[in-house]
């Protein structure tokens, strides 16, 4: 028989689906194994053949874990809402959710021709309500919870509200809040129901919280940083602008330091790791006090070198902060306006990276609260409203920031040090600071000097000095940042929220979910209002509980519904935890499956989400595990990035005006232009000349030089992309190869984690070992060949080497290297003629995880009947590599004359008599006497004689 890809394959995915050989259910007699992959968006344009790279590599992983007795959960499902979709409902009317389904059921397609071990019972889609539900729920519960940094853990907000009923605000010291409040148990009491809300939304986990966005009016939306180029949005050129807006937040920073801690736990690559901790961004410094002269304004800095008080010759402010205002004099305030109006068009992410100078002075001078000394403030957008408190102590002779601003402003540099160098020569801009030396000879007016301190000793003496005076506290503060949760879209989850007197009140949990509405028009509404503004029915009825119509709204028991939408981190933040309980309609996870599945064990994914999806489902797992919803407070246990696929482009060299083509190696005689060519016509680099004429219209006539009768092509590597013809389909690499040369050839291409080119030139050699192995079974006439003969002891070395070489690869996803181990292997054994069923059918179980279909048709040839998925997975014995023979080369006097073979378990004294009696030696013994004879077992004999 013939190896035909196309029934097997067909037959066996068939199979496969109607027998639902990937269900998996919860088995309290075996342990779990929890494989997932990062679920992708469902595009439009289909995957390409850099898609399923990680899909099958954790493919691999997941049926080997099955061989060896693992209950593998492997779900696969779609990351649903978003910006594609709703994008191309704008221009052409077509609603997002019909495009969705569409994109999906292509995607669904693309992937059953691949044969993947999905358990697609568990699919979810983020877009589904059924599924939303539960970001809904998280949400109202991270509405409902306060963070306790004392207790490291999220608190339900009844327990605040019994504080403040007793102590007022006594107890906040401890919570991660966007503000410090004071009030006493007796104002609280007073408080209105609205105020008391105001007060409870400072401490919430979800919150609405006023906060700098990059608006963009004539979008009428939030832009993210990366939507925004040179102060314009990157799609339509509109202005943007600095925004304070309203806008749900999730309290992420509260978690701060969880994250950090947890990474030691996880087992991710250390860039990945290093990633995300610059990213949190811990760093432990000093929140100082200082007054302002003439005013009873204080306000403080924040500063990690407090050190360097001695240093500072100015101080400045964000221009966002509120002590602008407060601080500027009449005199200064027209050219700090001029100032503020001019920042607010730089997103913050521009001015990180702009090291340009700017700034105005306020007229106002703080105190030194070391020294006395009279600073002026200034303002300047180098300081960022956002981290630490917003204001500055300016050190110039040690920060390059405050240097460049001094030198700019012609502020003053006064190093710690008398008399020390602060030219620009002695900047060292990498590090920042001038000099690393502690003041010395400089004192407080009390005397607290830091003479003869390190730089060390001298932070924590002035931290010391600094609490012991009431001048400030030790700090730690965190760069990550709360998440801004709000988007003025249509096509993400609605929020589950009226609004009450202008403030927000949760939708019974009951009435979850809360269905997104239908709208007529995607875009903002024209008095710029998010696309839910253009919904008719989009009220809460808070008497029959239910959405009704807006023409009912009367503040009284009918209120509007938020019109902002989820971010799209939304939906992908717990969906490995719905996996593994899908269809449960009254919890996110039902305790028995939580328990059981417990978390992640493999996460593969795109290095591309370390800072966004990574902290935001590590963020919102750590909640739920605070709820005792999640078991484990980590999500994803091990983590492999794959690389991406890059394509390999192909060129055709036109003859400059003609609409004549030449071959590459003949193109340097003429004048050509190089143009990209469909990947698809092209075979090993040569052009499938009538293909060609068909491709376009304006190559029907085209002519041809060749070279030996053949147009050769000319190829880059690039980014895969329609517009460089270079996009692979899988489609048709199943086609004319099949699934599993597919899979095997995406495995062969290089390590998971680098990224590569894809190269159709090779795929060839991958059918080819497929149609090997299948000739392993049917070697004669294509007859089926099997036998029950005793293994020979070649037939067992070659098959122990294999089964020890692919599992070592597999534990550490080396594929790659397993492929060519494969090759060998079947190459041994066809070489050998063997035919032991006990070889082959172990070679069957090792191949199963890479090529699924061909090792199920011959698993179920061999007189099988359970599938091949559940075949143990074959156990090397050392027994069988170890070498028969040791082949020695024999020395005289250190040369080396010939080699003898000896048994490989021969003693130093055997192989000692072996070597002297033997033929070959005597020739170079005669009429010598042997001194000394050294073997070394496995390398040497050297017989000295004279
Ligand atoms: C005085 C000083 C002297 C500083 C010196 C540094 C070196 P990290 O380590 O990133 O936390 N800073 C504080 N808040 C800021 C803000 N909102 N925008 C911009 N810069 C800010 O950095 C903390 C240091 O960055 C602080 O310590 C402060 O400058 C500055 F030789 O204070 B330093």
């Amino acid at each position: 028989m013939e190896y035909n890809f196309r029934d097997i394959e067909q037959k066996w995915q068939k199979t496969w689906a109607a027998e639902k050989t990937y269900h998996v259910e919860i088995d309290e007699q075996k342990n779990k194994f929890y494989v997932l992959n990062m679920f992708p968006y469902p595009s439009g344009a289909g995957l390409h053949v850099g898609h399923p790279l990680g899909y099958i590599a954790s493919d691999i992983y997941a049926r080997y874990k099955r061989q060896c007795g693992y209950n593998v959960l492997n779900p696969m499902g779609y990351d649903a809402y978003g910006l594609p979709a709703e994008q191309y409902a704008i221009q052409t009317g077509q609603h997002p959710a019909v495009t969705t389904e569409t994109n999906i059921k292509r995607y669904r397609e693309q992937l059953d021709k691949i044969g993947f071990s999905f358990d697609w019972d568990r699919e979810v889609r983020t877009c589904d309500p059924k599924y939303y539900h539960w970001t809904q729920w998280a949400f109202e519960q991270m509405f409902n919870h306060f963070y306790c940094k004392k207790c490291e853990k999220a608190q339900p907000i009844s327990k605040l509200i019994k504080k403040f009923e007793t102590e007022g605000s006594a107890c906040t010291a401890h919570l991660a809040q966007s503000e410090e409040l004071h009030f006493t148990a007796d104002e609280w009491k007073q408080m209105s129901e609205v105020e008391k809300q105001q007060v409870l939304m400072n401490y919430r986990i979800a919150y609405l919280g006023e906060t700098m966005v990059n608006w963009c009016p004539k979008l009428g939306t939030v832009l993210a940083n990366d939507e925004v180029v040179d102060g314009v949005s990157e799609r339509g050129g509109y202005p943007v602008v600095q925004k304070k807006m309203k806008q749900w937040c999730l309290r992420v920073s509260a978690y701060a330091q969880r994250l950090l801690d947890g990474l030691d736990k996880i087992d991710w690559t250390d860039s990945l790791k290093e990633t995300q901790r610059n990213w949190i961004g811990r760093s432990e410094g000093t929140e100082m006090q200082f007054s302002v002269k003439d005013s009873d304004v204080k306000f403080t800095i924040f500063t990690t070198r407090a050190d360097t008080i001695f240093g500072v010759t100015f101080m400045v402010l964000a221009p966002e902060s509120e002590l602008v205002q407060q601080l500027t004099t009449e005199a200064q305030k027209a050219e700090v306006n001029a100032y503020l109006d001019a920042t607010k068009k730089r997103t913050e992410r521009e001015r990180i990276a702009d090291r340009r100078v700017t700034g105005v002075f306020t007229g106002a001078y703080a105190i030194n609260p070391f020294t006395g000394d009279e600073i002026p403030v200034w303002v300047s957008d180098y300081v960022l409203a956002g981290y630490g408190t917003g204001a500055i102590m300016a050190v110039p002779a040690h920060d390059s920031r405050d240097y460049a601003f001094a030198r700019h402003f012609d502020l003053p540099i006064v190093p710690l040090i008398e008399g020390a160098d602060v030219s620009e020569e002695s900047f060292d801009a990498k590090e920042g600071t001038v000099m690393n030396s502690p003041a010395d000879g400089k004192q407080t007016l009390n005397g607290f000097t830091l003479n003869g301190l390190s730089v060390k000793e001298a932070i924590a003496a002035t931290k010391k000095f600094v609490t012991e005076n009431n001048l400030g506290r030790v700090k730690v503060n965190f760069r990550l940042r709360d998440a801004i949760f709000s988007r003025q879209r249509y096509w993400g989850e609605p929020f589950p929220v009226y609004y009450k007197d202008g403030m927000p009140q949760m939708v019974p949990e009951a009435c979850l979910p809360l269905e997104l509405p239908e709208v007529t028009k995607f875009l903002p509404t024209e008095t710029g209002e998010p696309p839910l503004g253009n919904a008719t029915r989009w009220a809460w009825d808070t008497e029959a509980n239910c959405v009704t119509d807006n023409s009912r709204i009367d503040n009284k028991t009918v209120f509007p519904l938020e019109l902002s939408t989820m971010p799209g981190f939304a939906g992908s933040s717990a969906y490995y935890l719905r996996y593994m309980d899908p269809a449960n309609d009254t919890a996110l996870v039902g305790k028995q499956a939580d328990e059981y599945w417990q978390n992640v064990d493999l996460y593969i994914g795109g290095s591309e989400h370390a800072t966004g999806h990574l902290i935001y489902s590590r963020f919102w797992d750590k909640f739920l595990f605070d709820l005792g919803v999640s078991c484990k407070d980590e999500p994803f246990q091990k983590l492999v990035n794959q690389g991406m696929i890059q394509g390999r482009s192909n060129f055709v060299y036109r003859i400059k005006d003609t609409n004549t083509f030449v071959s590459l190696g003949l193109k340097d005689q003429y004048d050509t232009t190089p143009i990209h060519v469909d990947v698809n016509i092209v075979h090993n680099d040569v052009l499938d000349v009538e293909a060609f004429k068909q491709w376009r219209p304006e190559y029907a006539t085209a002519e041809f030089v060749l070279e030996d009768g053949k147009y050769v092509c000319g190829w880059a590597i690039e980014k895969m992309s329609k517009s460089m013809y270079n996009v692979v389909n899988p489609d048709m690499i199943v086609e004319k190869y099949g699934a599993d040369t597919l899979r095997l050839y995406e495995m062969f291409l290089g390590p998971i984690n680098q990224s590569k080119p894809w190269d159709s030139n090779g795929i060839d050699g991958c059918f080819r070992f497929l149609r090997k192995t299948w000739n392993l079974f049917y070697p004669k006439n294509g007859e089926w060949a099997v036998t029950d003969a005793e293994p020979t002891k070649e037939n067992l070395k070659t098959l122990h080497k294999l089964i020890k070489k692919v599992s070592e690869d597999i534990e550490v996803f080396s594929y790659n290297t397993s492929i060519p181990a494969f090759m060998i292997a079947v190459g041994e054994l066809a070489q050998q003629k063997c035919t032991s069923r006990a070889v082959l059918e172990q070679v069957v179980a090792l191949l199963a995880p890479f090529a699924p279909h061909i090792a199920e048709e011959l698993w179920h040839t061999l007189g099988h009947t359970t599938t091949v998925c559940d075949a143990e997975w074959p156990k090397y014995d050392e027994q069988y590599l170890k070498e028969d023979t040791q082949t020695l080369s024999i020395s005289f006097n250190g040369k080396t004359r010939f080699t003898l073979d000896f048994p490989a378990d021969a003693t130093k004294e055997a192989i000692q008599e072996a070597a002297l009696t033997s033929e070959q030696a005597q020739k170079h013994l005669e009429g010598k006497q042997v001194v000394k004879v050294i073997v070394v077992p496995g390398r040497i004999v050297n017989i000295v004689v004279k």
